[in-house]
């Protein structure tokens, strides 16, 4: 007896530790094929319910946890300075390996928050069909989508939340014409990496509000459909100069240069090797993006230290809490929690009529919480006002031209 009991310590103590831990596998060193990460909006039904499957399946595993521990203890590495798109990369993609471990063909899809820009409320992402919108009130808990009552351990035992910005919506967000024109004018990769994640990356990030305007926000599966977004759009300025394949500029956190050889936080492995969607270890493109050709690609001189890569796996991941209770965060909720339908989605048809509204301005105490830059930030304010500015006077020349035809 005593000892069946024994044994059934054990099981369940290994249980326990092997649920506690997020893995971190290496990239391979080459792609058996090139994958497509596809518009979250152009999937059919059962490509959609694979992937939500694999993402609720990674949250039962504490997985969640894991990343949002990750990037919060490491953001002022990764933000603010030139390792920020390499960085996310190379996160999107650790995410998209892990999917993969549950389910080999299902790929990370991205959220074009652009299509809806003017009124994200309206947008199908947002609401119970996908992965829902706003917290409900009081406690700002997500009840709706594939993320319904979803707990998370870190930083703290909680629901998962999100608080738009204006209480019952997020404010606009950039139009993709204003993010073209930004792609058009920038030359240099600094110059683009601080106009986007000053611009049109952090109004997305302040607009959903809760955990997802923190430095833990990949708790949320939202957070990398968004940075799949930045990520496309990175890809495809790259596409318009093959230089950008293998050559980054700028510095990082501690003002050192970053040039290709020069190593990811946490990751340990060269800049270079994250600059190719679809070179060694990524793998993927996307839909409406051209694929770097093999010659214009960085050619790494060196291997990335494994034992550097665990050091610093180690280092990141040891204050963070067993993530094993994390189905049972919400269960006290779950019984009277509200059917929730549409009741958060005020949804406001686009009066034809009326001029389109630029994002408001992000203000200086949010961007400084986040290692953003003000000045950028306001540049980017007047930028985006322009175009859509310029948005507006086309659209009354239209409604004019059509009044006259008629
Ligand atoms: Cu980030």
């Amino acid at each position: 007896m005593l000892k069946f009991v024994c044994i059934l310590l054990a099981v369940i103590a290994s249980e326990v530790i092997a649920k506690s831990m997020f893995p971190m596998p290496r990239l391979p060193n080459s792609c058996s094929q090139i994958s497509v990460r596809r518009d979250i909006i152009s999937l059919p039904p059962d490509e959609l319910l694979r992937f939500i499957r694999v993402v609720r399946e990674m949250h039962r595993r504490g997985w969640m946890d894991g990343f949002g521990s990750m990037h919060d203890h490491i953001s002022h590495q990764i933000h603010g300075n030139e390792q920020f798109f390499a960085w996310h990369r190379r996160f999107l993609r650790h995410f998209e390996i892990l999917m993969q471990e549950i389910d080999p063909g299902v790929m990370l899809p991205y959220w074009n928050w652009g299509t809806y820009w003017q009124s994200p409320i309206a947008d199908p992402v947002l609401t119970g069909a996908y992965f829902g919108g706003n917290g409900r009130p009081g406690d700002n808990c997500v009840v709706e989508g594939a993320q319904a009552r979803w707990g998370r351990n870190y930083p703290t035992r909680n629901c998962l939340t999100r608080r738009f910005r204006y209480g019952a919506t997020t404010g606009a967000f950039w139009p993709m014409r204003a993010v073209r024109d930004v792609m058009n004018t920038a030359k240099t990769h600094a110059q683009f990496r601080s106009r986007i994640e000053n611009g049109a990356h952090g109004i997305v990030h302040l607009g959903l509000g809760g955990d997802f305007e923190t430095m833990y926000a990949p708790v949320d599966v939202l957070f990398f459909m968004h940075h799949a977004m930045i990520d496309k759009i990175w890809a495809e300025w790259q596409s318009r100069d093959p230089l950008r394949y293998r050559n980054v500029d700028g510095y990082d956190s501690q003002r050192i240069p970053v040039i290709a050889s020069s190593l990811m936080p946490f990751y340990s492995e060269e800049v270079g090797t994250a600059l190719a969607t679809n070179g060694p270890g990524y793998c993927y493109v996307y839909d409406d993006v051209p694929a770097a050709p093999s010659g214009a690609m960085f050619k790494s001189s060196r291997r990335a230290s494994f034992a550097a890569f665990k050091a610093a796996a180690n280092n990141t991941m040891a204050e963070q809490q067993a993530p094993e209770a994390v189905a049972e965060a919400m269960a006290d909720e779950a019984t009277d929690a509200p059917v929730v339908g549409s009741e958060f989605h005020v949804k406001h048809a686009l009066n034809d009529t009326m001029d389109f509204r630029p994002p408001s301005p992000m203000s200086t105490e949010w961007l400084r919480g986040r290692h953003m830059d003000v000045a950028e930030a306001a540049r980017m304010q007047a930028l985006v006002n322009n175009v859509v500015a310029q948005i507006n006077t086309e659209r009354r020349q239209q409604r004019a031209a059509a009044a006259r035809a008629e």
